[in-house]
C-alpha cells in the first residue's frame, strides 16, 4: 500500500495533482471521489475533507488541500535529478510562485470558476448572466498575459524547463477550451506540446478513467 493517497478524479483541479505525481514517478492510491456525487457526502469522505472538496492529498501524516499547494509540495519534496518541476534558484522559484497565484486567482477563481458556477451550475449558485459575460471578458484580457511570455519562442512558461507553472496553465487552458473561451493560437500550440508529455497521458487515464 502506498504512503500517498489522492482523493479526486474527473476534475481539472484533481488532474493537476495526478499530473505532478506522474511527472515525478511517484506511486499513490487513488480514491475515485467525483465532485457533486454521493461519494462526497459519505461520512468517510467528510471525515477526510470537511470542506467537501477535491482534491485532497495525504502523504504519510501530512494531509493537504488546494491543488496548487499540493503540486508545489510534491515538487519541493520529490524533485530530483531525474525530474525537476521547480527551478533551483530563488528568482526562478519566485517566478514559478507568481504564475501559480496568477493562474489560481486570475484565470481559475476570477474567470473560469465564475463561468462554471453561474453558467454551468445556476441551480446551485444562481443565474448571473452579467457575471458570466464579465468573467469571459476578464479571461480574454488576462490570458493575454501568459500569451505574451511566449513571444520569444520559449517552449514552456518559464523558459526551457517544464515546471509546476505549466501544469497549472495547461489545466486552465483545457478548461477554457471546454467552456468555449477564445484561447490565443500560441497558447493552443503550447498546450499541444504539454499534453503530449507521457506523464500527462498517464495522469489523464488515471483522472478520467471513463474517457
Ligand atoms: N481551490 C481549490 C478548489 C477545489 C474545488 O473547488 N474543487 C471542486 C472540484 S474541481 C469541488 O470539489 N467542488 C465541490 C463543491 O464545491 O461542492 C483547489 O484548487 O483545490
Amino acid at each position: 500500500m502506498s504512503q500517498r493517497t489522492l482523493w479526486g478524479i474527473g476534475s481539472a483541479r484533481a488532474f493537476r495533482v495526478h499530473w505532478a505525481l506522474h511527472e515525478l514517478g511517484l506511486d499513490y492510491e487513488t480514491k475515485p471521489v467525483r465532485t457533486r456525487t454521493p461519494a462526497m457526502e459519505t461520512p468517510e469522505f467528510q471525515a477526510v475533507s470537511p470542506r467537501t472538496k477535491i482534491p485532497v492529498f495525504q502523504d504519510g501524516d501530512l494531509k493537504l488541500f488546494e491543488s496548487c499547494a499540493i503540486v508545489i509540495y510534491l515538487a519541493r519534496t520529490y524533485d530530483s535529478d531525474d525530474c525537476r518541476l521547480l527551478p533551483t534558484d530563488s528568482a526562478g522559484r519566485a517566478r514559478c510562485d507568481e504564475w501559480s497565484y496568477f493562474v489560481a486567482m486570475e484565470l481559475d477563481g476570477t474567470s473560469l470558476y465564475v463561468i462554471r458556477r453561474h453558467g454551468d451550475l445556476p441551480e446551485i449558485y444562481g443565474e448571473a448572466p452579467a457575471a458570466v459575460d464579465c468573467a469571459s471578458e476578464y479571461f480574454i484580457r488576462q490570458i493575454a498575459v501568459p500569451d505574451a511570455e511566449f513571444s520569444d519562442g520559449r517552449p514552456y512558461l518559464l523558459g526551457e524547463q517544464f515546471t509546476t507553472a505549466d501544469i497549472f496553465l495547461t489545466s486552465v487552458l483545457t478548461w477554457a477550451i471546454r467552456y468555449g473561451q477564445p484561447v490565443p493560437e500560441r497558447l493552443l500550440a503550447y498546450r499541444e506540446r504539454t499534453i503530449k508529455r507521457p506523464a500527462y497521458q498517464s495522469a489523464f487515464a488515471a483522472c478520467y478513467p471513463e474517457q
